[in-house]
């Protein structure tokens, strides 16, 4: 099987997922009557420290059904510009929401400055769209999966609650956010009114996501998840992966990470090669090419049984630190043979 580094979603199921998905509990969770989808809500807002959850498809889903929640048509949300929610969900918010986004730059470590979002809220005036939302992401997919701390988050939460404007987090990788820096992930949001983590990234579930926060909130998401057709049935086989999920496979984030730094310092050590192994702190790392084009380096890594992405790899449950130093080998092979004439 070749070595995929293009993503954590590429992950497989652990086989004691597999094991709890065949034996599942199940109800029908269009009733709310699953039990293992509930006990997978109810799992997930303790880990994070929120009244209750919400099971949803995919990470996409689960922002686009916080932000429906949180805004009105017209409204306007603050993000950085770097951030999933902007770049890479089909503008979701604004052709379902009808809200705008703004955007603000994001610092080296995907963090917003303070000042700058307050600057952005809107005053009471007739012609101003209302500033109903604040996101960020954490850890930030583009800014080198770096794991943002509590206190670097403090800032814009301070401004949000003096606004009385809600944060949402984008926490696709938010049990990696709390594994790199040793907290607990309920203490890493507290700030946060609600939070959307991915059980199919590094958590290697086939599929699902997670909405939490108050238990209004909730009943409301309830709602608009049944509008984009997000309710699901006999749910609990996924859920029953979840579970596992998050008793099982949260800890072992910090191999992910280790394989990483590994993957970074040996692609930095590769004539041709860059990458700066300083900022890699989770599972995500980005590296460029000089010596041959990067479409030319992916191929041939391909051919060698290596799939990366064209500017990033990533780490997850499957990936071995052999594989890691295989994964280098074909790079260093690649590199030295240079593009065929
Ligand atoms: N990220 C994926 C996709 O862009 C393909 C990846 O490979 O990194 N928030 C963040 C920060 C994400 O990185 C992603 C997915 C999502 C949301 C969306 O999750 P899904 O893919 O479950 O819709």
């Amino acid at each position: 099987m070749a070595i995929d580094l293009r993503s954590d979603t590429v992950s497989h199921p652990s086989p004691a997922m597999r094991r709890a998905m065949a034996s599942a509990v199940v109800g029908d969770d269009g009733f709310g009557d699953d039990p293992t989808v509930q006990r997978l809500e109810v799992m997930a807002a303790q880990r994070l420290g929120k009244e209750a959850g919400l099971f949803v498809s995919s990470g996409t889903m689960g922002n686009l059904i916080a932000l429906l929640t949180h805004t009105e048509r017209g409204d306007e949300v603050i993000a950085g510009e770097q951030c999933h929610i902007v770049l890479a969900e089909v503008a979701g918010s604004a052709a379902l929401g009808r809200v705008q986004l703004r955007t603000v730059p994001n610092g080296p470590r995907g963090a917003l400055d303070s000042g700058r979002v307050r600057a952005l809220i809107r005053p009471e005036n007739v012609h101003f769209p209302r500033t109903a939302l604040i996101c960020l992401e954490n850890t930030h997919n583009r800014c080198n999966g770096a794991a943002l701390s509590r206190d670097e988050m403090a800032p814009v939460a301070a401004v949000a609650r003096e606004a009385g404007i809600p944060l949402h987090i984008d926490g696709a990788r938010i049990f990696n956010a709390a594994v790199a820096q040793g907290v607990h992930p309920a203490d890493l949001v507290a700030e946060a009114d609600t939070v959307q983590f991915c059980l199919s990234k590094g958590l290697a579930c086939p599929i699902g996501s997670m909405i939490v926060g108050s238990g209004d909130f909730i009943r409301r998401a309830r709602r608009y998840r049944q509008m984009v057709g997000g309710t699901m049935r006999q749910s609990g086989v996924l859920a029953a992966a979840g579970i596992i999920a998050l008793e099982e496979m949260v800890g072992r984030l910090a191999e992910d990470h280790a394989n990483a730094r590994r993957l970074a310092h040996g692609l930095a050590s590769i004539p041709g090669l860059a990458c700066d192994a300083g900022v890699v702190e989770t599972n995500i790392l980005y590296y460029s090419v000089s010596g041959m084009p990067a479409p030319a380096f992916t191929a041939a890594m391909e051919a060698r049984g290596v799939l990366v992405g064209g500017n990033r790899m990533v780490t997850h449950y499957g990936i071995s630190e052999s594989d890691i130093d295989e994964a280098l080998s074909a790079a260093r092979a690649v590199m030295s043979a240079g593009v065929p004439a």
